[in-house]
């Protein structure tokens, strides 16, 4: 390998992809030494063999998924290494586009596959982290970095204080001595370059990991970052009440659900309900339910499950014998007929004053759910462009944005299932998988001692979390 990258570092030389003389950076830095690399894709052999010898410092290539180049330099490289080894490429965008799909990636992938990036130079490392942190947020799991040359200006140690592992066919110094000693500059340029190198750091910079991701920040700091009203205030509720606890009570008599509401009131953050299962729904039952929100402080959600074109879905909102908008804190909506179906959500909320929030539905906690796949990422990326989002009913981390929330259903003290196709999972188990809120229907309404019952999830789900964030 060593007699490979000596002959490409002349070779490179050769093609003026390594300058010498008084360069100003991108950043306003002044250097002796200047990496041009977009000229190999003049040179199709030269392109090929860096791009092969690159891929050679890939840990277990055959477990990796997808290769992401970092915009422009590296794409072909990227592509290359995409092509000859058989593995699918994404593209970071730069910036989202405006119309169409606001995809920040391009390309097909699922949460969860293994991405390694695909870089030519690296400074200050801000590149790469920047397209770690859209990877991440696409549930991309990103732990290495390819780079064709390392400045040694402090790219390398940001890039691996946020987890990523880089590795690089050359750095700074090495290139020297390979180009002095094949005799293509002086001892004195050698000098003048690594004197400057020694000086000069680019600025720090760190995807902060405790900064960027949800699982690991906790419910206050992410309540100052949301931009959805309903978020930042259920964020706050959560932590000022210690709960995460989302109590789903589907009872048909409203007397049952006020009575439970005002039992587990002072324990949980969200009272979700189905409104259309009321036997006797009356507008007294929201005007009670409502007190009761206003004493024990907890938020109103009706899982109404939206899921008609946006015309249909702005009347189902505000009008008919509910009245929803009118009352609900929070919505569920599936993203089924696309961003028109939260246009219509929007709509229905023109004449209404207090804050309100939707959780589209991203994954359903059902046996056999078609909720799977392109679908998910389709649903991530509708919820990030819209402000009436406030987060994903989802089973697993599939987002880090620390403005959105996580509320996860299915949850029981037992792993175990319905037989009308529910799945539970345990409440740590969740809050592991990412869930913020909990949701808890027959786990409580089903217990002889509800109120124990309360008690005991809201525990389990806040130490969980406690944990979570510790970590
Ligand atoms: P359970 O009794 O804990 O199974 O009640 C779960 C509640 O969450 C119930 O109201 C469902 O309608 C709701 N739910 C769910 O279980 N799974 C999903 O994927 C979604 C909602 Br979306």
């Amino acid at each position: 390998m060593e007699k490979e990258l000596k002959e490409l570092a002349v070779l490179l030389f050769d093609v003026d992809a390594v300058k010498f003389g008084d360069f100003v950076t991108k950043v306003g830095l002044r250097t002796p030494v200047y990496i041009d690399l977009r000229v190999i894709i003049s040179y199709p052999k030269l392109l090929n063999r860096i791009s092969s010898i690159l891929w050679k410092l890939a840990d277990d290539a055959e477990k990796i998924d997808q290769v992401c180049g970092v915009p422009y330099t590296a794409l072909p490289i990227a592509s290359l290494i995409s092509v000859v080894s058989n593995i699918p490429m994404l593209i970071r965008r730069k910036e989202a586009k405006a119309y169409g799909t606001k995809k920040l990636i391009e390309g097909k992938f699922k949460a969860g596959d293994k991405c390694v990036i695909i870089e030519d130079v690296v400074t200050s490392g801000s590149s790469i982290l920047e397209t770690v942190k859209d990877l991440k947020q696409e549930g991309l799991d990103v732990t290495e970095a390819l780079v064709i040359m390392d400045r040694e200006q402090g790219g390398k140690k940001n890039i691996e204080k946020s987890g990523i592992k880089m590795k690089s066919l050359y750095t700074m110094t090495k290139l020297m001595e390979y180009l002095r000693e094949a005799d293509k500059v002086s001892q004195e340029t050698v000098d003048g370059v690594l004197e400057y190198l020694g000086k000069c750091l680019a600025p720090v910079k760190t995807l902060d990991k405790d900064s960027n991701d949800r699982l690991k920040m906790d419910f206050l700091s992410r309540s100052k970052l949301a931009k959805n009203k309903m978020a930042a205030k259920l964020l706050q509720l959560m932590d000022m009440k210690e709960t995460t606890l989302c109590l789903a009570a589907d009872l048909t008599k409203a007397d049952d659900i006020l009575e439970l509401a005002d039992l587990a009131g002072p324990h949980i953050a969200v009272l979700k309900i189905h409104v259309d299962i009321i036997e006797d729904f009356s507008k007294d039952f929201i005007k009670n339910l409502k007190n009761l929100s206003e004493k024990h402080k907890f938020l109103i959600m009706e899982d109404r499950k939206f899921g008609d074109i946006g015309n249909t879905v702005s009347s189902q909102y505000s009008k008919g014998i509910y009245r929803i908008s009118e009352w609900a804190d929070l919505v569920t909506a599936h993203p089924v007929a696309g961003p028109g179906i939260l246009d219509g959500l929007k709509e229905a909320l023109k004449n209404i004053s207090d804050d309100r929030g939707v959780f589209l539905i991203t994954e359903m906690s059902s046996k056999g759910t078609l909720t799977t796949g392109n679908y998910v990422q389709q649903s991530l990326a509708m919820a990030e462009s819209c402000e009436l989002v406030v987060g994903h009913v989802c089973q697993s981390k599939i987002f880090s944005n620390p403005e959105l929330i996580q509320l996860t259903p299915g949850v029981k003290l037992a792993k175990a299932s319905d037989d009308l196709g529910q799945q539970y999972n345990t409440p740590e188990a969740v809050v592991n998988s990412g869930a913020d809120l909990a949701v808890v229907g027959r786990g409580i309404t089903e217990a002889g001692d509800k109120l124990r019952q309360v008690i005991n999830y809201k525990n389990q789900l806040w130490s969980a979390y406690k944990n979570r964030i510790a970590q």
